[in-house]
């Protein structure tokens, strides 16, 4: 070979990184990114990932950045976007009023995950099941932006979203933050916490009808943990409702949810204790 060794270095660099883009991505919900965009996986080929975005952040000594990231909650990897600056949080869903992905959407959709990583999208019921399950306790995080760019947050801890044989039944602990509690307070005679999710074609709501058939200027409510109706529903996509933060009146822009272990998580000693003792 005539070419020096710095070139022949280079070329083979060039077609090593050919090789890792090249090589399809292994995720259980890669319709979650377009294949255009299968290189934007900030940890693909990674060996055993970790099982959240926390996770993930941890592996990297607190230097990962946000972006989609394999996790694995599961038996198998699934893609995820990571909200690394804000402390590793797993984002769940997404979505931004009046954007173009559609949140009226069936229940194996819902189950599945559907939209773009990168943009609007709804996780999956199977996958938030996987994530809130454990093992250790898991919390919500809830971002509220509105239309002047004000941002109001609020974190449920625990969080647990049961199986698909339990209907996806959200469970809910304590509630803080800048937001109202609008899952499991009722000042609107409405509770979220411990519903069973609902979407068009699955009622388990509390109401005679379906509440994710209704319409708002032509607009269903989409899936979600409906009672007899809401208090809150961030997956419709013309009003993003949050009781008195986001409404009708006072429309809000963005909004995301996220979970992520609990700080709180109790040891428990699984060591003999006496039954005297109890
Ligand atoms: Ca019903």
């Amino acid at each position: 070979m005539q070419c020096s060794g710095m070139w022949a270095v280079a070329a083979a660099l060039v077609i090593c990184l050919m090789r890792v883009h090249t090589e399809p991505l292994v995720a259980e919900n890669t319709h979650l990114l377009t294949s255009e965009k299968h290189k934007i996986v900030l940890n693909q080929g990674m060996k055993d990932p970790p099982r959240d975005c926390f996770g993930m952040l941890m592996v990297s000594g607190g230097q990962a950045r946000d972006g989609v990231y394999l996790i694995q909650p599961d038996e198998y990897p699934i893609l995820a976007y990571c909200a690394m600056q804000e402390g590793g949080w797993t984002v769940v869903q997404h979505i931004t009023v009046n954007g173009t992905v559609d949140f009226d959407r069936t229940w194996v959709e819902y189950k599945q995950g559907f939209g773009t990583l990168t943009g609007d999208h709804w996780l999956g019921n199977e996958h938030l099941h996987h994530l809130t399950r454990g093992p250790g306790r898991y919390r919500l995080g809830i971002k509220l932006v509105d239309e002047d760019g004000v941002t109001k947050t609020g974190e449920y801890d625990p969080v647990m979203v049961e199986d698909e044989r339990s209907g996806f039944r959200l469970r809910l602990g304590l509630f803080q933050g800048s937001a109202l509690d609008a899952l499991t307070q009722d000042t609107e005679n409405y509770l979220h916490d411990n519903q069973r999710f609902t979407t068009k074609d699955r009622d388990n709501d509390n109401y005679f009808q379906n509440c994710a058939k209704l319409e708002f200027q032509g607009v269903a409510g989409g899936g979600w943990w409906y009672d007899a109706c809401a208090g809150a529903n961030l997956n419709r996509r013309n009003v993003i409702y949050w009781q008195k933060d986001c409404n009708k009146e006072h429309l809000c822009k963005y909004a995301w949810m996220m979970v992520k272990p609990s700080d709180t998580v109790k040891v428990v000693h699984t060591g003999d204790c006496k039954k005297d003792e109890l």
